[in-house]
């Protein structure tokens, strides 16, 4: 990289300003980015399957109503994200096609089944949450597009945020089987949610480059605190229990202190091996086959052709 280039970059980041598209960006600055938002937008979209299994089985019209806006809402933030990562190069085709070939990651998280209904309510409380957490920091980032899509996607968590919430009192104020079905719940996802946030920051490998240029406002571990430090009394309020007999919040540091996440489980699921990566993925594979006939007439009729459906 052209080293005075580099400087004034960097002295930009450095006063506050936001990088634009057509800005000059060190390439690994473009590189990371792209890697990062396509991740996101890949989560979005993914992360849409396990909660919309549920929007027919929701308990209720006003809850199938509310699921099935916050699941639209969801897809909606992907399809920002996907737009804010065009902006630096890579087509939305492109990042569909590392999607459904494997080659592109997205959150840990969403590989687990939702075997119940409160598996699909801790989602949308505390998977929902885990979000707020990271994006409401990286909304105050150094690339402009990144951090407008943030904005607007944080409005909308909010509201996910507090259905969530609602859904998960209902339940864990309710009958001893819907209790039962909530802690249960709690069980199942606490490991996940701990993976969330990514690898200790000792041994996340981008978190150093990140944080020098202001995309990642939050190492893993400030937003792994930041949850648990906001949401563990929430949690524990309900009479709920937490399954992680080390958790504690140490009141000399401050800290929350925890029994180490299994990273090995974590690297299998975020490389493919997880409980439903193939089905997820398979969903995915399908949705653009049977949606491709109508980008092939969309194209065409921009060409001014005739199309023909498929009958
Ligand atoms: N899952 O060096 P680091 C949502 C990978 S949105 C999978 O620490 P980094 C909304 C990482 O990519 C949820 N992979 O990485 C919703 C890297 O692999 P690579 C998603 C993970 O980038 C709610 C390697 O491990 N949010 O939930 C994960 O500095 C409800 C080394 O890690 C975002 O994507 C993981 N959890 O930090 C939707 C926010 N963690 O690429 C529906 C934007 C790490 O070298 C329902 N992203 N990896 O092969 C970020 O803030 C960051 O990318 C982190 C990871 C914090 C996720």
């Amino acid at each position: 990289e052209d080293p005075k280039k580099l400087a004034e970059f960097e002295a930009r980041i450095a006063r506050g300003e936001k990088i634009e598209p057509k800005d000059w960006m060190p390439k690994l600055y473009r590189k990371q980015l792209i890697r990062m938002i396509e991740q996101h937008g890949h989560s979005e979209i993914i992360g849409a399957l396990p909660e919309g299994t549920w929007i027919t089985r929701a308990p209720g019209f006003k809850r199938k109503l509310a699921l099935m806006a916050k699941v639209q809402d969801e897809v909606g933030h992907a399809q920002l994200l996907y737009g804010a990562a065009e902006t630096l190069g890579k087509s939305r085709e492109q990042m569909i096609q590392d999607l459904i070939t494997g080659k592109s990651k997205y959150s840990n998280i969403f590989n687990y089944p939702t075997f119940t209904w409160a598996d699909s309510c801790f989602i949308s409380w505390l998977v929902d949450a885990g979000a707020i957490v990271n994006q409401l920091a990286n909304a105050r980032g150094s690339y402009g597009p990144y951090c407008r899509a943030l904005d607007r996607i944080c409005a909308e968590e909010s509201f996910h945020l507090k259905y969530g919430h609602h859904c998960v009192i209902h339940l864990a104020t309710g009958t001893p089987k819907q209790r039962e079905m909530m802690q249960e719940a709690v069980n199942r996802w606490w490991a996940p949610m701990m993976h969330f946030f990514g690898p200790s920051d000792k041994i996340s490998t981008h978190t150093e480059i990140l944080t020098k240029w202001k995309v990642k406002m939050a190492t893993n571990d400030e937003c792994r605190q930041q949850f648990l430090d906001m949401y563990v009394p929430k949690i524990w309020e309900l009479g709920l229990t937490i399954p992680d007999e080390n958790l504690k919040r140490n009141e000399q540091t401050g800290e929350w202190e925890f029994t180490e996440p299994d990273w090995e489980e974590f690297k299998r699921v975020i490389n493919g091996d997880g409980p439903c990566n193939k089905e997820r993925l398979a969903v995915r594979r399908t949705a653009e086959e049977r949606g491709a006939w109508v980008r092939r007439a969309l194209a065409s009729k921009t060409k001014g052709e005739e199309y023909v459906a498929p009958m």
